[in-house]
Protein backbone atom coordinates (compact mmCIF):
# COMPACT_ATOMS: atom_id res chain seq x y z
CA UNK A 1 0.00 0.00 0.00
CA UNK A 2 1.25 3.23 -0.64
CA UNK A 3 0.96 6.50 1.52
CA UNK A 4 2.02 9.76 1.15
CA UNK A 5 5.04 10.34 3.42
CA UNK A 6 3.67 13.84 4.74
CA UNK A 7 0.76 11.69 6.54
CA UNK A 8 0.88 12.73 9.36
CA UNK A 9 2.29 9.43 12.05
CA UNK A 10 -1.12 8.76 13.65
CA UNK A 11 -3.26 9.14 10.58
CA UNK A 12 -0.92 6.78 8.67
CA UNK A 13 -0.73 4.25 11.75
CA UNK A 14 -5.07 3.99 11.58
CA UNK A 15 -4.89 3.73 7.83
CA UNK A 16 -2.10 0.48 8.23
CA UNK A 17 -4.50 -0.63 10.60
CA UNK A 18 -7.48 -0.26 8.84
CA UNK A 19 -5.78 -2.10 5.55
CA UNK A 20 -5.04 -4.87 7.37
CA UNK A 21 -8.82 -5.21 8.85
CA UNK A 22 -10.11 -5.21 5.21
CA UNK A 23 -7.34 -7.83 4.22
CA UNK A 24 -8.47 -10.00 6.76
CA UNK A 25 -4.93 -9.74 8.92
CA UNK A 26 -5.86 -7.89 11.85
CA UNK A 27 -9.55 -9.69 12.46
CA UNK A 28 -9.28 -11.51 15.74
CA UNK A 29 -5.34 -11.73 16.21
CA UNK A 30 -2.94 -9.42 18.46
CA UNK A 31 -2.50 -5.87 17.33
CA UNK A 32 -0.84 -5.77 13.80
CA UNK A 33 1.67 -3.87 15.05
CA UNK A 34 3.46 -6.41 17.39
CA UNK A 35 4.38 -8.80 15.15
CA UNK A 36 7.24 -7.79 12.56
CA UNK A 37 6.60 -8.08 8.94
CA UNK A 38 7.92 -10.91 6.81
CA UNK A 39 9.52 -9.39 3.99
CA UNK A 40 8.62 -11.00 0.61
CA UNK A 41 11.68 -13.02 -0.93
CA UNK A 42 11.92 -10.29 -3.34
CA UNK A 43 11.71 -6.83 -1.53
CA UNK A 44 15.88 -6.16 -1.37
CA UNK A 45 17.29 -3.21 -2.13
CA UNK A 46 19.77 -4.03 -4.61
CA UNK A 47 17.35 -5.63 -6.64
CA UNK A 48 18.33 -9.37 -7.31
CA UNK A 49 18.83 -10.58 -10.60
CA UNK A 50 16.13 -13.61 -9.98
CA UNK A 51 13.87 -13.96 -7.30
CA UNK A 52 11.91 -17.60 -6.92
CA UNK A 53 9.21 -17.35 -4.13
CA UNK A 54 7.79 -20.13 -2.78
CA UNK A 55 7.49 -22.98 -0.25
CA UNK A 56 7.42 -22.73 3.55
CA UNK A 57 9.60 -19.57 5.06
CA UNK A 58 12.55 -20.55 7.49
CA UNK A 59 12.53 -19.22 11.27
CA UNK A 60 15.14 -18.25 13.59
CA UNK A 61 14.88 -19.89 16.85
CA UNK A 62 17.35 -20.13 19.97
CA UNK A 63 19.04 -22.68 18.77
CA UNK A 64 19.72 -21.84 15.28
CA UNK A 65 23.62 -22.41 14.45
CA UNK A 66 25.60 -20.53 11.68
CA UNK A 67 27.19 -23.25 9.72
CA UNK A 68 30.45 -22.71 8.05
CA UNK A 69 32.95 -24.35 5.89
CA UNK A 70 35.55 -25.42 7.73
CA UNK A 71 38.28 -24.28 5.45
CA UNK A 72 37.90 -21.24 4.88
CA UNK A 73 38.59 -18.53 7.46
CA UNK A 74 37.14 -16.15 5.40
CA UNK A 75 33.79 -18.00 5.33
CA UNK A 76 33.87 -18.47 8.81
CA UNK A 77 34.60 -14.25 9.66
CA UNK A 78 31.69 -13.44 6.99
CA UNK A 79 29.49 -16.28 9.61
CA UNK A 80 30.62 -14.46 12.92
CA UNK A 81 30.06 -10.93 11.40
CA UNK A 82 26.50 -12.06 10.41
CA UNK A 83 25.97 -13.24 13.74
CA UNK A 84 27.05 -10.15 15.59
CA UNK A 85 24.29 -8.44 13.41
CA UNK A 86 22.03 -11.18 14.18
CA UNK A 87 22.41 -11.48 18.09
CA UNK A 88 21.44 -8.42 19.59
CA UNK A 89 18.24 -8.13 18.46
CA UNK A 90 17.20 -11.59 18.60
CA UNK A 91 18.60 -12.24 21.95
CA UNK A 92 19.71 -15.81 20.05
CA UNK A 93 23.01 -17.27 20.68
CA UNK A 94 23.77 -17.98 17.32
CA UNK A 95 27.21 -20.09 17.94
CA UNK A 96 29.17 -20.06 14.41
CA UNK A 97 30.47 -23.69 13.89
CA UNK A 98 31.88 -26.20 11.14
CA UNK A 99 29.78 -29.00 12.20
CA UNK A 100 28.74 -30.13 8.89
CA UNK A 101 25.52 -30.76 9.93
CA UNK A 102 22.36 -29.84 8.01
CA UNK A 103 19.94 -26.72 8.77
CA UNK A 104 20.33 -23.31 10.23
CA UNK A 105 22.14 -21.28 8.17
CA UNK A 106 24.63 -22.26 5.87
CA UNK A 107 27.76 -20.60 4.55
CA UNK A 108 29.29 -22.52 1.84
CA UNK A 109 31.88 -21.36 -0.97
CA UNK A 110 32.02 -22.81 -3.93
CA UNK A 111 34.94 -22.19 -6.53
CA UNK A 112 33.16 -24.40 -9.06
CA UNK A 113 29.99 -22.40 -9.40
CA UNK A 114 32.20 -20.20 -11.62
CA UNK A 115 27.90 -18.82 -13.07
CA UNK A 116 28.18 -17.17 -9.65
CA UNK A 117 31.42 -14.53 -10.59
CA UNK A 118 33.19 -12.69 -7.95
CA UNK A 119 30.43 -11.36 -6.12
CA UNK A 120 27.73 -13.52 -7.28
CA UNK A 121 25.56 -15.66 -4.28
CA UNK A 122 22.43 -17.94 -4.46
CA UNK A 123 20.55 -17.63 -1.34
CA UNK A 124 18.33 -20.89 -0.94
CA UNK A 125 15.22 -20.39 2.45
CA UNK A 126 13.06 -23.39 3.36
CA UNK A 127 11.97 -24.69 6.74
CA UNK A 128 15.22 -26.44 7.09
CA UNK A 129 17.34 -23.97 6.79
CA UNK A 130 18.69 -20.68 4.97
CA UNK A 131 22.06 -21.86 2.49
CA UNK A 132 24.47 -18.71 1.24
CA UNK A 133 26.27 -20.25 -1.88
CA UNK A 134 28.98 -18.50 -3.27
CA UNK A 135 31.98 -18.63 -5.76
CA UNK A 136 34.19 -16.31 -3.56
CA UNK A 137 34.05 -14.56 0.20
CA UNK A 138 32.85 -11.30 -1.04
CA UNK A 139 29.67 -12.92 -2.89
CA UNK A 140 28.77 -14.62 0.84
CA UNK A 141 29.24 -10.98 2.02
CA UNK A 142 26.89 -9.73 -0.41
CA UNK A 143 24.23 -12.63 0.45
CA UNK A 144 24.55 -11.81 4.29
CA UNK A 145 23.02 -8.25 3.21
CA UNK A 146 20.61 -9.95 1.48
CA UNK A 147 19.46 -12.25 3.79
CA UNK A 148 19.54 -9.33 6.94
CA UNK A 149 17.13 -7.64 4.27
CA UNK A 150 14.29 -10.83 4.31
CA UNK A 151 14.10 -10.47 8.00
CA UNK A 152 12.33 -7.74 10.00
CA UNK A 153 13.95 -4.45 10.00
CA UNK A 154 13.44 -4.30 13.80
CA UNK A 155 16.50 -7.19 13.09
CA UNK A 156 19.22 -3.97 12.72
CA UNK A 157 18.16 -2.57 16.03
CA UNK A 158 21.10 -2.83 18.87
CA UNK A 159 18.77 -4.26 21.51
CA UNK A 160 16.54 -6.89 22.35
CA UNK A 161 13.56 -7.34 20.10
CA UNK A 162 10.24 -9.30 19.37
CA UNK A 163 10.11 -11.91 17.07
CA UNK A 164 9.27 -14.09 15.52
CA UNK A 165 12.22 -14.27 13.14
CA UNK A 166 11.09 -15.85 9.95
CA UNK A 167 12.97 -15.51 6.14
CA UNK A 168 10.54 -16.21 3.46
CA UNK A 169 10.65 -19.36 1.50
CA UNK A 170 12.13 -19.88 -2.25
CA UNK A 171 15.59 -19.16 -3.65
CA UNK A 172 17.28 -15.88 -5.15
CA UNK A 173 20.05 -16.12 -7.94
CA UNK A 174 22.08 -12.77 -8.07
CA UNK A 175 24.96 -11.33 -9.49
CA UNK A 176 25.97 -7.88 -10.26
CA UNK A 177 25.38 -5.42 -12.99
CA UNK A 178 28.87 -3.56 -12.99
CA UNK A 179 31.94 -4.60 -11.13
CA UNK A 180 32.07 -0.55 -9.75
CA UNK A 181 29.67 0.35 -7.62
CA UNK A 182 31.46 3.49 -5.97
CA UNK A 183 30.48 6.05 -3.14
CA UNK A 184 33.10 9.15 -2.27
CA UNK A 185 33.49 10.75 0.78
CA UNK A 186 35.00 14.05 0.19
CA UNK A 187 37.17 14.36 3.83
CA UNK A 188 38.85 17.17 2.48
CA UNK A 189 36.65 20.30 3.11
CA UNK A 190 35.38 18.67 6.29
CA UNK A 191 37.48 16.32 7.87
CA UNK A 192 36.04 13.26 9.11
CA UNK A 193 37.60 11.09 11.65
CA UNK A 194 37.88 7.43 11.01
CA UNK A 195 35.07 6.31 13.19
CA UNK A 196 32.86 8.09 10.91
CA UNK A 197 34.24 6.78 8.10
CA UNK A 198 33.62 3.22 9.29
CA UNK A 199 29.80 3.81 10.13
CA UNK A 200 29.51 5.51 6.41
CA UNK A 201 31.41 1.76 5.56
CA UNK A 202 28.89 -0.08 6.61
CA UNK A 203 25.46 1.46 6.14
CA UNK A 204 27.46 1.03 2.14
CA UNK A 205 27.56 -2.49 2.81
CA UNK A 206 24.43 -2.87 3.59
CA UNK A 207 23.37 -2.22 0.19
CA UNK A 208 26.15 -3.59 -1.75
CA UNK A 209 28.43 -1.26 -2.10
CA UNK A 210 31.88 -2.06 -3.74
CA UNK A 211 34.51 0.85 -3.59
CA UNK A 212 34.89 3.94 -1.50
CA UNK A 213 36.40 6.39 -3.06
CA UNK A 214 38.06 8.90 -0.38
CA UNK A 215 38.74 12.40 -1.67
CA UNK A 216 42.04 13.10 0.64
CA UNK A 217 43.31 16.49 -0.65
CA UNK A 218 42.39 19.85 -1.71
CA UNK A 219 42.55 23.51 -1.61
CA UNK A 220 40.76 23.17 2.21
CA UNK A 221 42.86 20.05 3.45
CA UNK A 222 45.24 17.75 3.15
CA UNK A 223 44.35 14.69 4.67
CA UNK A 224 46.98 11.89 4.48
CA UNK A 225 50.09 12.22 6.04
CA UNK A 226 53.28 11.68 3.63
CA UNK A 227 56.57 10.67 5.60
CA UNK A 228 58.39 12.19 2.87
CA UNK A 229 56.19 16.15 2.85
CA UNK A 230 55.44 15.28 6.54
CA UNK A 231 53.88 19.68 6.34
CA UNK A 232 51.35 17.97 3.80
CA UNK A 233 49.47 17.00 6.89
CA UNK A 234 50.88 18.65 9.78
CA UNK A 235 50.31 22.27 8.40
CA UNK A 236 47.84 21.82 4.88
CA UNK A 237 45.30 19.23 7.12
CA UNK A 238 45.11 21.95 9.89
CA UNK A 239 42.04 23.60 8.77
CA UNK A 240 39.12 23.02 6.59
CA UNK A 241 35.97 24.84 5.34
CA UNK A 242 34.82 27.23 7.89
CA UNK A 243 38.13 27.51 9.73
CA UNK A 244 37.49 24.41 12.04
CA UNK A 245 40.65 22.28 12.92
CA UNK A 246 40.48 19.79 10.20
CA UNK A 247 42.70 16.66 10.65
CA UNK A 248 44.60 14.17 8.66
CA UNK A 249 44.75 10.29 8.82
CA UNK A 250 48.29 9.34 10.07
CA UNK A 251 49.31 6.15 7.94
CA UNK A 252 47.80 3.84 10.68
CA UNK A 253 45.05 5.51 10.60
CA UNK A 254 44.69 5.02 6.68
CA UNK A 255 45.50 1.01 6.87
CA UNK A 256 42.36 1.34 9.67
CA UNK A 257 39.90 2.55 7.40
CA UNK A 258 41.62 0.53 4.70
CA UNK A 259 41.04 -2.70 6.57
CA UNK A 260 37.63 -2.05 7.77
CA UNK A 261 36.58 -1.67 4.09
CA UNK A 262 38.04 -4.51 3.16
CA UNK A 263 36.42 -6.43 6.09
CA UNK A 264 32.85 -5.37 4.18
CA UNK A 265 34.63 -6.10 0.80
CA UNK A 266 35.10 -2.37 -0.23
CA UNK A 267 38.37 -1.45 -2.23
CA UNK A 268 39.44 2.10 -0.83
CA UNK A 269 40.36 4.28 -4.01
CA UNK A 270 42.17 6.90 -3.00
CA UNK A 271 42.27 10.47 -4.66
CA UNK A 272 44.58 13.41 -4.66
CA UNK A 273 43.33 15.97 -7.05
CA UNK A 274 46.11 17.55 -8.92
CA UNK A 275 47.12 20.01 -10.73
CA UNK A 276 44.39 22.32 -9.52
CA UNK A 277 42.73 21.94 -5.70
CA UNK A 278 45.79 21.94 -4.06
CA UNK A 279 45.59 24.91 -1.98
CA UNK A 280 46.85 23.22 1.12
CA UNK A 281 49.85 21.84 -0.55
CA UNK A 282 50.55 25.15 -2.12
CA UNK A 283 50.07 26.65 1.45
CA UNK A 284 52.43 24.25 2.69
CA UNK A 285 55.38 23.99 0.41
CA UNK A 286 56.84 27.26 -0.94
CA UNK A 287 58.74 25.64 -3.54
CA UNK A 288 55.41 24.51 -5.24
CA UNK A 289 54.42 27.71 -6.12
CA UNK A 290 55.43 28.83 -9.29
CA UNK A 291 56.25 32.49 -7.37
CA UNK A 292 58.36 30.53 -5.22
CA UNK A 293 55.93 31.99 -2.30
CA UNK A 294 53.43 29.96 -0.13
CA UNK A 295 49.59 31.44 -0.06
CA UNK A 296 47.66 31.06 3.19
CA UNK A 297 45.58 28.29 3.88
CA UNK A 298 42.35 28.76 2.75
CA UNK A 299 38.64 27.74 4.83
CA UNK A 300 36.35 29.21 1.77
CA UNK A 301 34.26 26.90 -0.82
CA UNK A 302 35.72 29.00 -4.10
CA UNK A 303 36.67 26.39 -6.73
CA UNK A 304 39.45 26.86 -9.51
CA UNK A 305 42.10 29.24 -8.15
CA UNK A 306 45.01 27.15 -7.30
CA UNK A 307 47.33 25.16 -9.57
CA UNK A 308 51.04 23.23 -8.73
CA UNK A 309 53.89 24.50 -11.11
CA UNK A 310 53.57 22.85 -14.44
CA UNK A 311 57.26 24.12 -15.36
CA UNK A 312 59.32 22.67 -11.69
CA UNK A 313 60.91 19.98 -11.77
CA UNK A 314 60.28 20.15 -7.82
CA UNK A 315 56.53 19.46 -8.22
CA UNK A 316 57.35 15.90 -10.20
CA UNK A 317 59.39 15.11 -6.98
CA UNK A 318 55.75 15.46 -5.18
CA UNK A 319 53.65 14.17 -7.48
CA UNK A 320 56.44 11.15 -7.26
CA UNK A 321 56.43 11.01 -3.80
CA UNK A 322 53.01 11.59 -2.52
CA UNK A 323 51.76 8.84 -5.40
CA UNK A 324 54.86 6.21 -4.19
CA UNK A 325 53.49 6.48 -0.73
CA UNK A 326 49.87 6.05 -1.35
CA UNK A 327 50.39 3.41 -4.12
CA UNK A 328 52.53 1.52 -1.08
CA UNK A 329 49.47 1.80 1.51
CA UNK A 330 46.82 1.41 -0.90
CA UNK A 331 46.46 -2.71 -1.63
CA UNK A 332 43.57 -1.84 -3.98
CA UNK A 333 44.22 -1.18 -8.13
CA UNK A 334 43.16 2.49 -8.13
CA UNK A 335 44.97 5.78 -7.59
CA UNK A 336 42.64 8.68 -8.58
CA UNK A 337 44.70 11.85 -9.35
CA UNK A 338 41.48 14.40 -9.67
CA UNK A 339 42.75 16.71 -12.83
CA UNK A 340 38.92 18.70 -12.62
CA UNK A 341 38.50 22.51 -12.76
CA UNK A 342 42.00 23.39 -13.32
CA UNK A 343 41.38 26.60 -14.47
CA UNK A 344 44.49 28.38 -13.58
CA UNK A 345 46.44 25.77 -15.32
CA UNK A 346 47.01 26.48 -19.29
CA UNK A 347 45.49 23.60 -21.65
CA UNK A 348 49.58 23.06 -22.73
CA UNK A 349 50.82 22.77 -19.11
CA UNK A 350 47.20 20.65 -18.34
CA UNK A 351 48.45 17.90 -20.74
CA UNK A 352 51.67 18.07 -19.77
CA UNK A 353 51.11 17.76 -16.10
CA UNK A 354 48.49 14.66 -16.83
CA UNK A 355 51.00 13.07 -18.42
CA UNK A 356 53.67 12.91 -16.11
CA UNK A 357 50.94 11.85 -12.71
CA UNK A 358 49.34 9.42 -15.27
CA UNK A 359 53.18 7.92 -15.56
CA UNK A 360 54.13 8.03 -11.84
CA UNK A 361 50.80 6.66 -10.75
CA UNK A 362 51.74 3.54 -13.57
CA UNK A 363 55.27 3.77 -12.21
CA UNK A 364 54.04 2.36 -8.75
CA UNK A 365 51.66 -0.23 -10.70
CA UNK A 366 48.41 1.55 -9.69
CA UNK A 367 45.18 2.47 -12.39
CA UNK A 368 44.72 5.51 -12.97
CA UNK A 369 41.36 7.26 -12.32
CA UNK A 370 40.76 10.84 -12.88
CA UNK A 371 37.80 12.91 -13.22
CA UNK A 372 36.15 13.27 -17.42
CA UNK A 373 38.61 16.57 -17.87
CA UNK A 374 41.69 13.79 -18.41
CA UNK A 375 39.81 12.85 -21.69
CA UNK A 376 40.62 16.63 -22.59
CA UNK A 377 44.34 15.56 -22.14
CA UNK A 378 45.55 12.13 -23.21
CA UNK A 379 44.52 9.42 -21.29
CA UNK A 380 46.64 5.94 -20.51
CA UNK A 381 46.03 2.89 -22.11
CA UNK A 382 43.74 1.46 -19.37
CA UNK A 383 42.92 5.03 -17.50
CA UNK A 384 39.44 5.07 -16.12
CA UNK A 385 37.53 8.46 -16.86
CA UNK A 386 34.62 9.58 -14.04
CA UNK A 387 32.00 11.48 -15.53
CA UNK A 388 30.81 14.16 -13.76
CA UNK A 389 28.85 16.30 -16.35
CA UNK A 390 24.84 17.33 -16.25
CA UNK A 391 22.13 16.56 -19.06
CA UNK A 392 23.21 19.83 -20.46
CA UNK A 393 26.63 19.70 -20.57
CA UNK A 394 27.83 20.82 -24.02
CA UNK A 395 27.68 18.33 -26.80
CA UNK A 396 31.35 19.43 -27.78
CA UNK A 397 32.47 18.06 -24.02
CA UNK A 398 30.17 14.81 -23.86
CA UNK A 399 31.59 13.99 -27.76
CA UNK A 400 35.54 14.25 -26.17
CA UNK A 401 34.50 11.70 -23.09
CA UNK A 402 32.68 9.98 -25.69
CA UNK A 403 35.84 9.38 -28.10
CA UNK A 404 38.29 8.63 -24.99
CA UNK A 405 35.84 5.89 -24.60
CA UNK A 406 35.51 4.20 -28.27
CA UNK A 407 39.42 4.18 -27.73
CA UNK A 408 39.13 2.35 -24.07
CA UNK A 409 38.93 4.53 -21.53
CA UNK A 410 36.71 3.28 -18.96
CA UNK A 411 34.06 5.14 -17.52
CA UNK A 412 32.78 5.86 -14.07
CA UNK A 413 29.10 7.52 -14.13
CA UNK A 414 28.26 10.15 -11.60
CA UNK A 415 26.76 12.87 -13.72
CA UNK A 416 26.20 15.55 -10.89
CA UNK A 417 22.64 16.34 -11.86
CA UNK A 418 21.59 12.62 -10.75
CA UNK A 419 24.33 11.30 -8.46
CA UNK A 420 25.74 13.80 -6.25
CA UNK A 421 24.81 13.26 -2.81
CA UNK A 422 25.90 17.08 -1.94
CA UNK A 423 23.07 18.39 -4.04
CA UNK A 424 19.90 19.67 -2.53
CA UNK A 425 16.82 17.46 -2.60
CA UNK A 426 14.40 21.09 -2.76
CA UNK A 427 14.78 23.83 -2.47
CA UNK A 428 14.28 23.99 1.32
CA UNK A 429 16.72 21.27 2.09
CA UNK A 430 19.01 22.50 4.75
CA UNK A 431 21.84 21.36 3.63
CA UNK A 432 23.98 21.03 0.22
CA UNK A 433 24.89 22.79 -3.29
CA UNK A 434 22.37 23.41 -6.38
CA UNK A 435 24.54 24.17 -8.80
CA UNK A 436 23.53 21.16 -10.89
CA UNK A 437 20.15 21.40 -9.81
CA UNK A 438 17.86 19.81 -7.26
CA UNK A 439 17.97 15.91 -7.63
CA UNK A 440 15.26 14.49 -5.93
CA UNK A 441 14.75 10.92 -5.23
CA UNK A 442 13.75 9.79 -8.05
CA UNK A 443 15.92 11.64 -10.85
CA UNK A 444 18.77 9.82 -8.88
CA UNK A 445 17.48 6.79 -9.52
CA UNK A 446 15.54 6.91 -12.96
CA UNK A 447 18.68 6.95 -15.40
CA UNK A 448 20.32 4.20 -17.23
CA UNK A 449 24.15 3.71 -17.02
CA UNK A 450 24.55 1.18 -19.85
CA UNK A 451 22.58 3.85 -22.21
CA UNK A 452 23.35 7.75 -20.66
CA UNK A 453 26.21 9.10 -23.01
CA UNK A 454 25.48 9.58 -26.61
CA UNK A 455 28.25 7.25 -28.42
CA UNK A 456 29.66 5.82 -25.47
CA UNK A 457 29.81 1.55 -25.95
CA UNK A 458 28.20 -0.28 -22.83
CA UNK A 459 31.07 -2.04 -22.58
CA UNK A 460 33.27 0.17 -21.45
CA UNK A 461 31.25 1.50 -18.93
CA UNK A 462 32.76 0.13 -15.57
CA UNK A 463 30.18 1.34 -12.89
CA UNK A 464 28.57 4.30 -11.18
CA UNK A 465 29.73 6.31 -8.13
CA UNK A 466 27.73 8.83 -5.84
CA UNK A 467 30.03 11.63 -5.09
CA UNK A 468 29.22 13.43 -1.53
CA UNK A 469 31.44 16.79 -1.64
CA UNK A 470 31.28 18.34 1.93
CA UNK A 471 31.15 21.97 1.56
CA UNK A 472 28.19 22.14 3.64
CA UNK A 473 28.73 18.78 5.42
CA UNK A 474 30.64 18.06 8.70
CA UNK A 475 28.74 15.48 10.76
CA UNK A 476 27.52 11.75 10.59
CA UNK A 477 24.19 13.23 10.86
CA UNK A 478 24.86 15.43 7.50
CA UNK A 479 26.19 12.71 5.65
CA UNK A 480 23.26 10.38 6.62
CA UNK A 481 20.83 12.75 5.89
CA UNK A 482 22.14 13.42 2.05
CA UNK A 483 23.45 10.14 1.19
CA UNK A 484 20.16 8.31 2.51
CA UNK A 485 18.19 7.24 0.61
CA UNK A 486 19.87 8.75 -3.00
CA UNK A 487 22.75 6.29 -2.42
CA UNK A 488 20.44 3.08 -2.40
CA UNK A 489 19.26 4.40 -5.86
CA UNK A 490 23.16 4.48 -7.27
CA UNK A 491 23.42 1.34 -5.81
CA UNK A 492 20.56 -0.31 -7.32
CA UNK A 493 21.70 1.15 -10.59
CA UNK A 494 25.18 -0.60 -9.93
CA UNK A 495 23.93 -3.53 -8.70
CA UNK A 496 20.39 -4.80 -10.45
CA UNK A 497 20.09 -5.53 -13.80
CA UNK A 498 18.54 -3.36 -16.02
CA UNK A 499 15.63 -5.21 -16.60
CA UNK A 500 14.37 -4.49 -13.11
CA UNK A 501 14.45 -0.73 -13.56
CA UNK A 502 10.97 0.48 -12.67
CA UNK A 503 10.72 3.44 -10.37
CA UNK A 504 6.81 2.82 -9.32
CA UNK A 505 8.16 -0.64 -8.13
CA UNK A 506 11.88 0.68 -6.83
CA UNK A 507 9.77 3.37 -4.87
CA UNK A 508 7.60 0.80 -2.78
CA UNK A 509 11.07 -1.65 -2.45
CA UNK A 510 12.35 1.48 -0.90
CA UNK A 511 9.94 2.49 1.26
CA UNK A 512 10.34 -0.94 3.02
CA UNK A 513 13.81 0.31 3.49
CA UNK A 514 12.93 3.42 5.50
CA UNK A 515 11.92 1.17 9.32
CA UNK A 516 15.34 -0.21 8.80
CA UNK A 517 17.49 2.60 8.19
CA UNK A 518 15.57 4.46 10.70
CA UNK A 519 16.67 0.77 13.36
CA UNK A 520 20.06 2.08 11.85
CA UNK A 521 20.14 4.97 13.59
CA UNK A 522 19.72 6.64 9.78
CA UNK A 523 18.27 9.92 9.73
CA UNK A 524 17.24 9.96 5.73
CA UNK A 525 15.30 12.54 4.05
CA UNK A 526 11.53 11.31 4.08
CA UNK A 527 10.80 12.10 0.40
CA UNK A 528 7.14 12.64 -0.51
CA UNK A 529 8.14 10.92 -3.49
CA UNK A 530 8.69 7.55 -1.58
CA UNK A 531 5.42 5.88 0.22
CA UNK A 532 7.41 5.05 3.27
CA UNK A 533 5.44 3.31 5.97
CA UNK A 534 3.62 5.35 8.89
CA UNK A 535 3.25 2.46 11.12
C1 LIG B 1 32.61 19.70 -8.49
C2 LIG B 1 34.00 20.10 -8.07
C3 LIG B 1 34.22 19.89 -6.57
C4 LIG B 1 33.06 20.46 -5.78
C5 LIG B 1 31.78 19.80 -6.24
C6 LIG B 1 30.57 20.34 -5.48
C7 LIG B 1 34.07 18.13 -9.15
C8 LIG B 1 34.55 16.90 -9.79
N1 LIG B 1 34.82 19.17 -8.84
O1 LIG B 1 32.79 18.29 -8.78
O2 LIG B 1 35.42 20.52 -6.20
O3 LIG B 1 33.25 20.18 -4.41
O4 LIG B 1 31.57 19.99 -7.61
O5 LIG B 1 29.37 19.77 -5.89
Amino acid sequence: MRLPGTLPRLFGSLLLVAAAGIAGIGAGAAPADLTPTVPPLGQVVPAPASVQAGGAPYTLTPSTRIRVDGHSPEARRIGTYLAGLLRPSTGYALPVTDDHLPGGIQLRLRPSEQGLGDEGYRLQSSRGSVTLTARRPAGLFRAVQTLRQLLPASVEKDTRQKGPWKIAGGTITDTPRYGYRGAMLDVSRHFFTVGQVKRYIDQLALYKINKLHLHLSDDQGWRIAIDSLPRLATYGGSTQVGGGPGGYYTKKDYKEILGYAASRYLEVVPEIDMPGHTNAALASYAELNCSGIAPPLYTGTDVGFSSLCVPKAVTYDFVDDVVRELAALTPGRYLHIGGDEAHSTSHADYVAFMDKAQAAVGKYGKTVVGWHQLTGASPVAGAVAQYWGLDDTSDAEKAQVAKAAQNGTKLILSPADRVYLDMKYTKDTPLGLDWAGLVEVDRSYDWDPGAYLPGVPASVVAGVEAPLWSETISTSDHIEFMAFPRVLGVAELGWSPASTHDWEQYRVRLAAQGPRMAALGIDYYRSPKVPWPTG
